[in-house]
């Protein structure tokens, strides 16, 4: 029997790693943050040093066991999640710092420390890690990696990618690609680390990472913004190169339907600001010295004010007070509670017809899930918009589609007719694999195929996730 030789071939080979077979898998290795259906892996491995993960790969290599990599499970795709059958390899027991350089600002770290974790140990240096997002405390960096996750800073910092100075990855039949050098240039060659950023596990196990810090603003400071139109947000975000000197680090936007929906859900209806304009943007600058800072976000948003191009705005005075007006946007994780059947989506549209997008959407939405809740929010800055659905109480339609299936239809439908992505940050998975074609052009498509051969020819790493 294939599955108990596997397991046997793991025992023997690793005895100190924490292996734990069927059901004595602990519930929280079973799913992620999508609340995906949970299935019954064979086992969970955790390795604690880079010679098990690759002892463990090149086993499950030599059986063909599929593997399931995993950090946080803050993913909302359905990536980390165990099928049937495979086995889980979570990163949770491989953590720790184990340089920071604090005269060039980069950081050694490995794959299954918290972003948090990580920030915090760069704050302290006197550095910045430029990633922040709201699962900065369960997440964990080599997923951060794996996903190419985005946040709330890209605006200012680019994407996960772009502080990625050096990288180590395991490859399915165990070869260790270690790549760890501290340069920011460095064109020896194909960037190998590019690969296993951004490709869900698919290609390889990311162990180690040599980040690039930013040095530490000095102050942050943030503000709501209230506007009457999509097009007033978009002067808005055009203004801020001029207004606030390149020192925007954020820029988020909710509609009204998400901001009403969290207010009410979490808040007992009571919201920073008053919920009666259609749009809400919270901004935030990274700047060198607190009073002079904001002076200048007082001044920028006066202006605004007096053009029309914003209804109201409440600058924070304080840590506390930026950490309320955040409050709101900061709760998404929440939705997953607050919704009876909750979907998310993370698509990219590009900004000149994102307005257009929202209406078009909003409508189709309509015929589908009635007057259930469909939120719209997102990172306005990079084009990335979310939107997250309520599908619970649609039944099976005329053509056997279920209430998931006609709302990704719907949803990702549109997202073709404008032109977008369908995922923007938080990747294929499994929910939106289907749909890969509508974004991707069948050249990409294949070429992506030829490397997931070259990399992984017996297809054990993340198998069914990004293609179908
Ligand atoms: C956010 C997550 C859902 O932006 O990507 O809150
Ligand atoms: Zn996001």
């Amino acid at each position: 029997m294939t599955d108990a030789a596997v397991l046997d071939a793991l025992s023997a080979a690793l005895p100190a790693v924490s292996l734990a077979i069927g059901e004595d898998i602990e519930p929280k290795y079973l799913s992620d943050w999508s609340g995906i259906a949970i299935e019954s892996p064979l086992a969970l491995v955790r390795p604690a040093s880079v010679e098990e993960v690759s002892t463990a790969l090149a086993i499950c290599n030599r059986y063909g066991q599929a593997v399931t990599p995993q950090g946080g499970r803050t993913g909302l795709n359905g990536s980390a999640a165990p099928r049937r059958g495979e086995i889980v390899l979570s990163m949770d027991r491989f953590t720790g710092i184990e340089e920071l350089d604090r005269t060039a600002g980069t950081m050694l770290v490995r794959a299954g420390t918290t972003l948090e974790t990580i920030q915090a140990a760069a704050d302290e240096a006197g550095w910045l890690v430029a990633l922040d997002l709201g699962a900065r405390g369960s997440c964990q960096i080599g997923g951060n990696i794996s996903t190419n996750a985005g946040g709330n800073r890209v605006v200012r910092y680019g994407v996960t990618r772009a502080m990625v100075l050096g990288l180590e990855a395991v490859l399915a039949d165990g070869s260790v690609i270690s790549g760890l050098q501290p340069m920011i240039k460095n064109n020896a060659g194909y960037d190998l680390k590019q690969l296993f950023i951004g490709s869900e596990g698919t290609l390889g196990v990311v162990t180690r990472a040599r980040l690039r810090l930013h040095p530490r603003p000095v102050a942050r400071i943030t503000a709501l913004i209230s506007a009457d139109s999509f097009e007033d947000v978009t002067t808005l975000l055009r203004q801020t190169g001029a207004g606030l000197d390149g020192t925007l680090s954020s820029f988020e936007v909710m509609w009204q339907s998400f901001y009403r929906y969290i207010a009410e859900g979490c808040f007992d209806g009571k919201a920073p600001m008053p919920i009666d304009r259609p749009l809400y943007t919270l901004i935030e600058t990274h700047c060198g010295e607190e009073e002079r800072g904001r002076e200048q976000m007082e001044a920028f948003l006066a202006s605004m004010l007096e053009d029309g191009v914003i209804g109201d705005a409440l600058i924070a005075q304080s840590e506390r007070e930026a950490d309320g007006l955040w409050a709101i946007r900061d709760m998404t994780g929440e939705l997953t509670h607050l919704m009876a059947d909750h979907m998310a989506f993370d698509i990219g549209v590009p900004l000149a017809s994102m307005n257009a997008f929202v209406e078009s959407c909003r409508a189709r939405l309509a015929t589908v899930i009635g007057d259930n809740a469909q939120v719209y929010y997102g990172h306005l800055g990079d084009s990335n918009l979310h939107l997250n659905v309520d599908a619970s109480g649609v039944s099976v339609d005329g053509q056997g589609r279920d209430a998931h299936r006609q709302v990704d239809d719907a949803v990702y439908d549109e997202v073709r007719r404008f032109a977008g992505t369908i995922t923007a940050e938080h990747g294929v998975g499994f929910f939106k694999r289907r749909y890969l074609g509508y974004c991707r052009s069948q050249a990409e498509i294949a070429t992506m195929r030829l490397v997931k051969q070259a990399l992984d020819p017996n297809g054990i790493l993340n198998p069914g996730r990004i293609f179908t």
